[in-house]
């Protein structure tokens, strides 16, 4: 632990990055700074969400005289507002919006794209369930001016980098540039993201299976079977698993990262590429969980191989250690058969 006992912002921790490579644009650094600025508003107004009818906020009006937005909508404006005039985008794009988002006429444009999910899983902010928002970074293939979507639809091998923000007990960014995974939190106190998790590696093997099983009529065969494979007993691969399903993706996935095991959104026979979005859900989170010595399949191919098609496309996900992957893949593909 090279900084045990220092209190690294994530600021420093750009930069002492950015001093590993000379030449750096320090582009990354505004990128990830305004990005945090987003972050920062959007946990304050999650935190309080339980409290907008009780702090004089009731009905649509907050004490701005601002009305009050659904919160993926607010999430989605704050982080537009943030990364609009940096200088460092061409283009943007959102889960929130079918089209990409344009730079404003009056801003430079950059050489890096943004691709992001504001507030993934928001139908639970009213159970108090933890939620995220999910980024993705490329560099620009159009040579100048307003990026396009041939900029935005690029494979997730060429991402320059990823990450996301967990709002849970507490406010936690896990962010990769290809140098391995890093996790801040969040202390309201101060504002400033804090370095908690240096260098996150995933078990090579977990023991925690997360997917929706109340799909299981639907699933193809082999899914059937690797979920029955991990209920088998055998002390040898940790098996029976446990099963853990928030149903908040952000949420189950930063668990797989810390624990290891396999988080699963399966496509079916009603489904058959799933519910989880490629460019702005799979793609980043497989960057983390590669970096992190993991592994992220759409169950036949690298899910950072794939070639995106449209912008909201949708992908079935198996994320997680290294070898629970790789066995769910020998299932799903037919290659392994239950004793
Ligand atoms: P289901 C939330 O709505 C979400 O997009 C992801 O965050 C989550 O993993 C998934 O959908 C849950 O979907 O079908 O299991 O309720």
């Amino acid at each position: 632990m090279k900084h045990h006992g220092k209190v690294i912002t994530i600021e420093r921790h750009i930069i002492e990055e950015e001093r590993k490579h000379p030449g750096a644009s320090g582009d990354f650094s505004g990128i990830l700074r305004d990005l945090t600025l987003a972050f920062k508003v959007i946990h304050r107004e999650v935190s309080k969400a339980g409290l907008v009818n009780i702090l004089g906020m009731a009905g649509r009006q907050n004490v701005h005289g601002e009305e009050v937005k659904k919160m993926d909508v607010f999430a989605d404006e704050k982080i537009y507002q943030a990364m609009d005039h940096g200088g460092h985008l061409c283009v943007m794009a959102s889960e929130e919006n079918e089209d990409v988002l344009q730079i404003p006429d009056q801003y430079p444009k950059g050489k890096y794209v943004l691709l992001y999910d504001p507030l993934d899983g928001s139908s639970n902010i009213d159970a108090n369930v933890s939620i995220g928002t999910i980024f993705s970074v490329y560099r620009r293939v159009t040579p100048s001016g307003h990026g396009t979507m041939q900029d935005c639809l690029q494979p997730g091998y060429k991402q320059v980098a990823a990450g996301y923000v967990v709002y849970g007990s507490s406010t936690m960014l896990v962010y990769s540039t290809g140098d391995g995974v890093h996790g801040f939190t969040l202390d309201p106190s101060i504002g400033e993201f804090l370095l908690s998790h240096e260098d996150i590696r995933i078990p090579k093997r977990g023991k925690i299976y997360s997917v929706n099983e109340g799909n299981y009529r639907w699933w193809y065969d082999g899914m059937k079977k690797y979920v029955k494979y991990l209920q088998q007993e055998d002390k040898a691969t940790n098996r029976p698993f446990s099963g853990r399903y928030i149903g908040s993706m952000i949420a189950d996935l930063h668990r797989t990262l810390l624990y290891g095991g396999i988080f699963m959104y399966p496509g079916d026979e009603r489904h058959p590429n799933g519910k989880l979005r490629l460019m702005y859900e799979a793609n980043p989170t497989a960057f983390i969980v590669e970096q992190a010595g993991g592994r992220a399949t759409n169950g036949k191919d690298r899910i950072l191989d794939v070639v995106p098609t449209s912008l909201h496309a949708r992908t079935p996900l198996f994320i997680g250690s290294d070898e629970d992957v790789a066995e769910c893949e020998e299932f799903l593909q037919g290659k392994r058969q239950l004793t």
